[in-house]
């Protein structure tokens, strides 16, 4: 018996004798019958009809959700992929799998979560989707898709030509669950796949004459996965003032239109520079993946050349001057002139004997007439 003032006071309880060890990861029922009637002795036939009084038992993770899978997406950028089962499943040991509704907090930066749906037997239109359920994901309706042109585009480099990895990444945050199950801070990372193979190239510096090895930082292939796949590296502009060679087993030098990537490890790839003035020279390449048909776009490596002064000064003009007696004559490039392939003009330098009957002198240093019969230079 329960009288109305206890309940009032809140002093009946229920106490379930279920021990926890015994709950199968689902709620149970369990009830009592009851009667109210009126505890005065004049009227204790006034009694209602019995009740049943249900209470339903919850396990202790009956309020836990189980995040089953939840993975990253490796995808080519520009293209959908299906977020299936094995990509995100949250589990509830009672919720059906449409009553398991995620819900969309931080969206993709560069794409858009997709849910197809079927509007009429043979039709199916998609539309972006802030909530879809772990129905959804079964059935094959919810898609992540790239759209690069949302982000910067389509560039792959900056204005200083550096790669923009943010480029190749992408992520969302999920919420799971409803007002009594949450889970919070799912987070799937995308990984971008550019379209293109990304070739980026450094300059180089040679001494005239000289050569240097071709590395893996020279020519780099920027992203990892088209590593496996490059297995050509085709010069399709040959360096003007110089060679690309390989070098063999046998150490002979050969020269080459394409390269393997193990030749670049191996460290027997040269720019041979063929010792003519010309201060740079430049070649151009592109990465081949001849497996999957994709080329990069043409990347040029630009050459800096160190001169060396290695060329005596030709003399190309040496004419016959006439004077008068007591005459200043002025000898100019037109009848005394030397050039130098690799040396610049204020560095070439005349070594002269004296004159006999006359003497050199700097006009600019001095304004004495000259007395000049004949030139002489050795
Ligand atoms: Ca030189
Ligand atoms: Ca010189």
């Amino acid at each position: 018996m329960i009288y109305f003032q206890e309940l009032e006071d809140g002093l009946v309880e229920y106490e379930s004798t279920i021990f926890e060890d015994e709950t199968a990861p689902f709620s149970r029922n369990d009830s009592f019958e009851f009667r109210v009637f009126n505890n005065d002795r004049h009227y204790k036939d006034l009694v209602t009809k019995s009740q049943q009084f249900i209470i339903r038992i919850f396990p202790q993770n009956y309020f836990h959700l189980d995040v089953i899978n939840i993975k990253n997406i490796t995808m080519l950028e520009d293209s959908q992929v299906l977020i299936d089962s094995k990509t995100l499943m949250v589990k509830h040991s009672e919720l059906q799998l449409d009553r398991i509704v995620y819900t969309i907090v931080q969206p993709p930066k560069s794409g858009v979560i997709k849910k197809s749906i079927k509007s009429d037997e043979s039709i199916i239109r998609e539309e972006v989707a802030n909530t879809f359920s772990q129905q959804d994901i079964f059935d094959g309706r919810i898609f992540y898709q790239n759209i690069q042109s949302k982000w910067n585009n389509g560039n792959y480099s900056d204005n200083n030509g550096r790669m923009l990895e943010d480029r190749f990444h992408d992520s969302f945050s999920l919420e799971v669950g409803d007002d009594i199950f949450r889970l919070t801070d799912l987070t799937i990372d995308v990984e971008l796949i550019p379209k293109f193979i990304t070739l980026q190239t450094e300059n180089l510096t040679v001494s005239e004459g000289s050569s240097a090895v071709l590395t893996r930082t020279t020519i780099n292939l920027t992203h990892p996965y088209y590593m496996r796949y490059v297995d050509e590296f085709i010069v399709i502009e040959e360096p003007k003032y110089g060679t690309i060679s390989s070098i063999g087993m046998d150490n002979v030098r050969v020269s080459i239109k394409s390269f393997t990537g193990e030749q670049l490890d191996d460290c027997r790839i040269y720019y041979q520079h063929d010792s003519s003035e010309y201060e740079r020279d430049w070649f151009t390449i592109v990465a081949r993946a001849n497996s999957i048909e994709k080329e990069s776009l043409p990347a040029t490596i630009h050459i800096l050349v160190t001169s060396i002064n290695d060329e005596a000064p030709m003399l190309v003009i040496m004419k016959e001057i006439n004077g008068q007696i007591n005459q200043k004559i002025q000898i100019t490039n037109g009848s005394l002139l030397a050039i130098d392939a690799d040396s610049k003009a204020n560095e070439i330098v005349y070594l002269i004997s004296m004159p006999i009957n006359g003497y050199l002198i700097h006009s600019e240093s001095t304004r004495q007439s000259i007395n000049l019969h004949k030139l002489i230079w050795i």
